[in-house]
C-alpha cells in the first residue's frame, strides 16, 4: 500500500467519525501498527499530507504532533519525518563488569559503532584528576555512537591514559578487547548514573526528539593494582535501557 492509498480520505475519513485530526491520527497509528508504514519510511511534508487528505495543514499538524510525542514518528531537522524504529528495552546488570559488545552479544544483537573521535590528546583537568595522570601524560580518547541491531542506543566517550592504551587505533570494535590484549582489562568499576534531558546534538545522534529523558553514566574502572584504567562518560537513551541492581540483606555478623 502506498502512502497515497493510506492517506486517501475516502478510505478513512467520515463525517460522523469525530474530529478530523483524531481520525487522521488514528489512521496513521493504525498504518504504523499494521506495518503498512514500516520503520524508516519517510513521511511526506505537512503540505503534501494536507493535499493528499484534503485537510488543512493545521489539522495535519494536530494529528502528527502526538505521534511525535509518543515516539512513533521521529522529526529530523532538515530531513523531514520518518516512522520510528521501535526499541526493545535492554536490561543491564549493575553488578557485572561487562562491555557493551559482550552485553549485546549475550542478547544475540549485532553491535555497530560510529566513530565520533579517536586520537591522542592533551588531557583536560578532569581527565588528569580522574585518571591520576602526571602533568606530561597524554590520553587516548575513544568516542563512539553505539548501535545494537541498527538502533543507536548510547553515546560513549572514553578516556584512557596512553600508558595503558598507547594507540587508540588499536580499538576496532571493542575497547575492552583492546585493553585485554594489552593486559589492561579493568576488573572493577564504579558507575554513577543520573537523569538528563538530551540536548539537540545528542538527540540527533540517538535519533530521538530533543529533550527526552536520557541516562548520563560516568564509569571509572580499575586494574587489579587499583590503578584507574578508564574514565567513560556516556549518554544512554532512557527509553531503551533499564539498569538492574540486585540487592541482598546484609548477613548478621556472628
Ligand atoms: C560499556 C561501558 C563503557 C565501556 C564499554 C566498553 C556502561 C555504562 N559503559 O558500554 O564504560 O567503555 O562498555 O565496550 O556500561 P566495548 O568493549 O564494547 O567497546
Amino acid at each position: 500500500m502506498t502512502i497515497q492509498d493510506i492517506l486517501a480520505p475516502e478510505n478513512w475519513l467520515s463525517a460522523s467519525g469525530g474530529p478530523r485530526y483524531v481520525q487522521l491520527r488514528r489512521r496513521l497509528e493504525r498504518a504504523i501498527s499494521d506495518g503498512d508504514l514500516p520503520p524508516g519510511t519517510p513521511l511526506p511534508p505537512e503540505r503534501e499530507i494536507a493535499n493528499m487528505t484534503t485537510l488543512s495543514r493545521v489539522t495535519v499538524r494536530k494529528a502528527v504532533q502526538p505521534l511525535v510525542a509518543e515516539g512513533l514518528i521521529v522529526q529530523r531537522r532538515g530531513s523531514g519525518s520518518v516512522i520510528a524504529t521501535p526499541v526493545t528495552k535492554v536490561e543491564q546488570s549493575l553488578s557485572r563488569l561487562t562491555s557493551f559488545t559482550e552485553d549485546m552479544a549475550r542478547r544475540g544483537m549485532a553491535v555497530d559503532s560510529t566513530w565520533l573521535e579517536r586520537g591522542v590528546f592533551m588531557p583536560s583537568p578532569e581527565e588528569v584528576m580522574t585518571l591520576g595522570l602526571a602533568s606530561d601524560d597524554s590520553v587516548s580518547r575513544v568516542s563512539r555512537l553505539r548501535l545494537a541491531g541498527g538502533v543507536p542506543l548510547a553515546i560513549e566517550r572514553a578516556s584512557i591514559s596512553t600508558r595503558l592504551l598507547p594507540n587508540p587505533l588499536m580499538v576496532e570494535s571493542s575497547l575492552y578487547e583492546a585493553l585485554d590484549k594489552l593486559g589492561n582489562r579493568p576488573v572493577r568499576a564504579v558507575q554513577r548514573i543520573s537523569a538528563a534531558n538530551l540536548n539537540g546534538a545528542d538527540a540527533a545522534l540517538l535519533e530521538v526528539e530533543e529533550g527526552i529523558a536520557g541516562l548520563k553514566i560516568a564509569r571509572i574502572s580499575y586494574l587489579d593494582s587499583g590503578k584507574v584504567v578508564e574514565f567513560t562518560q556516556s549518554i544512554y537513551r532512557g527509553d531503551a535501557y533499564d539498569f538492574v541492581a540486585e540487592l541482598q540483606l546484609p548477613r548478621n555478623k556472628t
